[in-house]
């Protein structure tokens, strides 16, 4: 074995150590779950492969976890088991292999499906049919007798719907916050300046052991029941889908959306249609529970030490993954800015595969401290490339070293400079090859004008033959041309050239954002064309004029004058004319004649009748914007109940602050 690995299982032991300490004791967490389930998997596999590296103390050899003090601990009746996880198809399929191969026949069985509910695990005494004792998972062995606080839930019954209850009777379940009351709470602690809840879960297991009921009752917890346990339950229950059935029928919520299937085709079935219905739910899962239908089968196939062998909880792609650092190098843009970025082990990341992160700027790349050799925690936001959130110094490599930025450009040897007071590194040789590229890079990008089958790949290999030195050049394009680069052939060169020629067809606001002039983004484009409805206006525009233009800054105002101010950029202006490129506002339907355009909005607190978004998209499709951050350049703040921090902020700036009503009436009017 080699030391690298011996070293590897000791940091990641003594981080994990380190985690759970500050989940369960300290209540104070400092890692994401899936964060930690990835380390804990990663020491598992280690530990797999080599077996020597299992100790006593590693994180993997416990059953559960630390209990806290504050409240009884109470053993359970009967044990609350975890899951096994599966992250993707082929899991659950070694899952079924493995549980099949354990039996000598395979009975006739179905699945049962059930979303997997991110909240915390409950369990529920009733004796003879009264609520007499509710208690938190613990360590599956011993719970915290939270009595007191599941009362509040409404979703859970005191007393059970049933003639002759059994003296005891047993429920287990998940207590969640729903999306709506977990943020109200948020906002509220904002409001108050406590400490964010991190995410639902969090602040259910938080809610649950607050030792006043009173802000349990205030917060609206909520509790799905899924498995039921009493003597004699002979002949009544045989399945799971029927034990959820009875466990509707004596008063419990039951999520709605179980259902039962013969094979793992149809699972996979349920598992695709839930990753994308899930995102509507009112509260937050993280997957799905597969579990054996008929309870002889499962009864047959029992317990491992840890995990039922007839459940496994299907889990979807995490947000946020754990991976090391192979290389920094650094990218040019369009601009001449250098942007550092990761070039990592490839991850999967919210269902898309992952290698490079971006790292932002030399001031980040400080902060971070990120070296090759690196364990990191990466994130996507929005669909734009990942960022890495964290660097986990605990399991870096001994002899790693301080990354420095190179001084040269890598594209054309040029002195790299950056500015004083800017974050920015930038190579300032105009006629770097990676401006052209990312110049045309951004002309074909879909917000811009959307060409598709224009991707960097061909984009490279255009530059590499010189088919283009500019962004007119493209317009110029012959099938011929490209039908022989690699990887093309007649067909997709033909499509090519119609998407191109096609994009001539643009909106004069799309050409404008293509051009790529410093800090003209998408949405100034627009503002730009509703106010000058034309490229010779822009470049005709002086100063003065520009500053005029409400949103629409001396930064950005600067920029237009300098990029007006080159020849280059003229006589580009003058060959996308000739090819026909829309280079005025076509007529009618422009956002200038809308109400609320170029009117900037902020929405704070609970409004009467509109549901945020609907307010967002309101005042949207009446060419108003709707920001996220107060500032004096707010028009309208539109107000509701339990308005936080956001309404003092505005008050503090003399901001006009109206209500729903007199937003309708804006829109309206
Ligand atoms: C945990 C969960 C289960 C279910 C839903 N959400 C959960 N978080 C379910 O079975 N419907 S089962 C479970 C467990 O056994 N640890």
């Amino acid at each position: 074995m080699e030391n690298i690995n011996i070293d590897r299982a000791e940091q990641l032991k003594a981080k994990l150590q380190e985690a759970s300490y500050a989940y369960y004791v300290l209540d104070n967490p400092i890692m994401e779950d899936t964060i930690y389930d990835q380390l804990y998997r990663e020491l598992q596999d280690l530990e797999n492969e080599y077996p020597n590296l299992i100790t006593a103390d590693s994180p993997t050899q416990r059953v559960g976890d630390k209990l806290d003090k504050q409240f009884n601990s109470v053993k359970h009746n009967i044990p609350l088991y975890s899951l096994e996880n599966a992250f993707n198809f082929e899991e659950l399929n070694n899952w079924q292999n493995r549980w099949q191969r354990q039996l000598e026949n395979i009975p006739k069985f179905n699945y049962n499906c059930e979303l997997k509910i991110d909240g915390s695990a409950i369990a529920l005494t009733y004796k003879n049919g009264i609520f007499i004792r509710g208690l938190t998972r613990g360590d599956g062995v011993t719970g915290e007798d939270i009595t007191h606080n599941l009362r509040t839930i409404r979703s859970i019954p005191l007393r059970l719907n049933m003639d002759n209850p059994p003296p005891i009777l047993e429920v287990r379940g998940e207590a969640f916050l729903p999306l709506e009351e977990f943020n109200r709470i948020n906002e509220e602690r904002e409001k108050n300046q406590e400490n964010l809840f991190a995410n639902p879960r969090n602040a259910t297991a938080g809610t649950l052991r607050q030792l006043d009921p009173k802000i349990v009752s205030e917060r609206k917890l909520q509790f799905f029941a899924y498995n039921v346990y009493f003597n004699p339950d002979n002949n009544l229950l045989d399945t799971q889908d029927q034990a959820l059935k009875f466990l509707q029928q004596i008063g419990f919520l039951v999520n709605p959306n179980y259902q039962v299937f013969t094979d793992l085709n149809q699972v996979k079935q349920y598992l695709d249609t839930w990753e994308i219905k899930r995102k509507k739910l009112p509260y937050m899962t993280d997957g799905v529970v597969v579990k054996i239908n008929q309870f002889t089968l499962q009864n047959e196939l029992g317990f491992t030490q840890k995990f039922p062998r007839w459940a496994i909880a299907v889990k979807y792609p995490a947000e946020e993954m754990t991976t090391t650092v192979e290389k920094i190098i650094v990218n040019v843009g369009r601009t001449g800015a250098v942007t550092p970025l990761a070039i990592m082990k490839p991850v999967t990341l919210g269902g898309t595969i992952v290698q490079r992160a971006t790292l932002h700027n030399l001031d980040r790349v400080r902060e971070l401290d990120i070296r090759v050799g690196d364990t990191v925690i990466i994130r996507k936001a929005g669909e734009i490339i990942p960022e890495v959130v964290e660097v986990i110094k605990d399991l870096r490599p001994t002899e790693s070293q301080p990354y420095e930025m190179p001084s040269h450009c890598p594209e054309c040897n040029s002195i790299l400079v950056r500015p004083d007071k800017e974050a920015v590194t930038r190579c300032v040789n105009s006629s770097c090859p990676a401006i052209l590229r990312g110049s045309l890079i951004h002309w074909a990008s879909r917000d811009a004008m959307d060409i598709r089958g224009l991707g960097e790949k061909v984009i490279i290999s255009l530059l590499d033959y010189k088919l283009v030195k500019s962004i007119a050049d493209l317009y110029k394009l012959q099938t011929f041309e490209i039908a022989d680069l690699e990887r093309m052939g007649e067909k997709s060169a033909q499509k090519l050239i119609t998407a191109i020629e096609h994009s001539k067809k643009q909106p004069f606001h799309r050409v404008l954002y293509g051009l790529g002039i410093r800090y003209v983004g998408a949405s100034n484009a627009q503002i730009l064309v509703n106010n000058l409805h034309s490229i010779d206006n822009l470049i005709k525009a002086k100063k003065e004029d520009l500053e005029l233009i409400y949103g629409i800054g001396e930064e950005i105002t600067n920029s237009i004058l300098e990029w007006s101010s080159i020849s280059e950029n003229i006589t580009l202006v003058e060959e996308l004319r000739s090819l026909n490129l829309n280079l005025q506002q076509e007529n009618n339907h422009s956002d200038s004649k809308k109400k609320l355009s170029n009117k900037t909005f902020i929405l704070t607190g609970t409004l009467p009748t509109l549901k945020r978004n609907d307010a967002k998209k309101l005042i949207e499709s009446a060419g108003g914007k709707v920001s996220g951050s107060i500032s004096s350049k707010i028009n309208y703040v539109v107000v509701g109940e339990d308005a936080g921090s956001k309404l003092e902020k505005a008050l503090k700036l003399n901001l006009k602050i109206i209500n729903e009503s007199e937003l309708l009436e804006l829109i309206n009017s």
